[in-house]
């Protein structure tokens, strides 16, 4: 519910824009509603009309994209590439490979990416892209063929200092390899124009690690600071098994706690003596196989079909790490009816709103995606860096800079949340806010 004419008008009007892309219009409507505090303190806001100007991606492009599958059969998926906003870098944010990507997923992701960006405090506009191509069961000379047919688009629309893309779901390491591979070949420049890429060709050590290893950083500051507490000895689910969950899960392993549970899109893993995180990897990062494998190799695991059981699961910190809405208000009731004391987003917008505003109405810690799941594009910002430098850091550098990053970020979110949030547990607030205000600054400044 909305508190100000302005904000009930914009959002009206957005809604008719964009009708029907239901996943934009979350996005944008927690925003608003978290924000609006804030710009009606700030008469300059509404006069300028920040709030449109903010919420209009400043370009959209939608592009075909032809390839030829290992039978000789042609291919038709469409491409994506959402460049929100530049008013504080150039624009920066992953790409999806996901048979259910739309333009309504890729503006929901690329206006998150924006606040995201500005919480690091790196230099970093908001964009994001992707394609609905399913790499599920491609072979490997098919994904190359799939990502060079992408970028022969896709290279006109970024570059080093304009826009640079990296991973999400379904791109990791190989498919950033062969889009980088491309772009190197139809621009004849070798730039830092990709993040994620591989360590011998200007990656980032600890880039792989960021986003899950930055997660329990944050959280570890909003345990400390909100319930007095730490990892140690903390029963944790993960849902996902993708990249950010792996890494989530060794870390909040390495800081005392012990993961019991993950999952894929088919069914969830249950250990109790703790998730054997190797056998994890093996499955899915060297054999790209199912979660399910899991039961065949560890004694002891039991495997459930459906992914979202996994909520009933008794922990005390749930870390969904999977992908959009894949946790709702029932779920988040049942998780804190079993004793759970904090959700920390991993994936971008797992939590429904109203099951967030239940958690928080709660006062239990829950972090925000665009806060506690910014250490990847912050370490993919450190990638940047290291190429301008045209040098590399070492993993513990790294690391130590992520770390920082995240600490400073949980604290912008937790200042904000005390002056303007439901509660000092409503970081959503806060982040909303420590986010725009930097980007609303910048693009008042710059005039239109
Ligand atoms: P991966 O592709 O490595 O892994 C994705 C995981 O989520 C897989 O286990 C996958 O299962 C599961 N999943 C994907 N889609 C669905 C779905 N529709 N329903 C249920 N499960 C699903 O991706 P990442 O780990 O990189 O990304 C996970 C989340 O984290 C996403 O929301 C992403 O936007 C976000 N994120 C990623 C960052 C990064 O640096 N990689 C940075 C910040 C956020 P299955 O194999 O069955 O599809
Ligand atoms: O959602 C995200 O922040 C990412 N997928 C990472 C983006 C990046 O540019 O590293």
């Amino acid at each position: 519910m909305f508190k100000t004419e302005y904000a009930k008008r914009v959002y009206a009007e957005l809604e008719k824009k964009n009708a029907g892309e239901k996943e934009f219009l979350q996005a944008a409507k927690e925003i608003v509603e978290s924000i609006e505090g804030y710009i009606a303190k700030n008469p300059k806001m509404e006069q300028q009309k920040i709030l449109e100007r903010f919420l209009e991606p400043e370009r959209f492009v939608q592009f075909k994209v032809v390839w030829v599958d290992d039978k000789g059969e042609f291919q038709v998926n469409r491409g994506f590439r959402v460049q929100y906003n530049s008013a504080i870098g150039p624009y920066k944010g992953g790409l999806r490979l996901h048979p259910s990507v739309n333009a309504s997923i890729i503006k929901f992701l690329g206006l998150e990416q924006v606040l995201k960006n500005s919480l690091t405090t790196l230099p970093m506009g908001g964009g994001k892209g992707g394609s609905d191509f399913d790499p599920k069961g491609k072979s490997d000379n098919e994904i190359m063929r799939f990502c060079q047919s992408f970028m022969t688009e896709l290279y006109r629309h970024i570059g080093p200092d304009t826009d640079v893309p990296a991973g999400d779901i379904g791109v990791g390491g190989r498919e950033i390899g062969f889009l980088f591979g491309q772009y190197k070949r139809i621009r004849d420049e070798f730039t830092g124009v990709l993040t994620g890429k591989g360590l011998t060709y200007g990656g980032s050590l600890a880039r792989t690690q960021a986003t899950g290893y930055g997660l329990c950083y944050y959280a570890q500051e909003a345990l400390k600071a909100l319930k007095n507490t730490s990892f140690a000895g903390k029963t944790v689910v993960i849902s996902g098994s993708g990249n950010v969950a792996i890494y989530a899960n060794e870390k909040a392993t390495s800081l005392g706690g012990k993961v019991v549970a993950m999952s894929d899109s088919n069914g969830y893993i249950y250990d109790k003596n703790g998730i054997n995180l190797d056998v994890v990897k093996q499955i899915k990062e060297v054999e790209r196989g199912r979660i399910k494998e899991y039961v065949e190799r560890v004694k002891g695991a039991e495997y459930h079909e459906g992914c979202r059981g996994i909520w009933s699961i008794k922990c005390d910190i749930a870390m969904p790490c999977a992908t959009q809405n894949e946790l709702n208000l029932e779920e988040a009731k049942t998780l804190v009816k079993n004793g759970c004391i904090a959700v920390c987003e991993g994936a971008n917008m797992p939590t429904e709103l109203e099951a967030a505003k239940y958690l928080i109405e709660n006062k239990i810690i829950f972090t925000p995606a665009k806060a506690s799941n910014a250490g990847g594009v912050a370490t993919s910002g450190l990638e940047m860096s290291q190429n301008s430098l045209r040098l590399s850091w070492s993993f513990e550098e790294v690391d130590q800079r992520l770390h920082d990053i995240m600490v400073n970020i949980f604290n912008a979110s937790y200042k904000e949340a005390k002056e303007y949030g439901s509660n000092d547990f409503d970081l959503l607030t806060g982040a909303n806010i420590a986010g725009f205000k930097k980007v609303a600054e910048a693009m008042l400044a710059q005039g239109i």
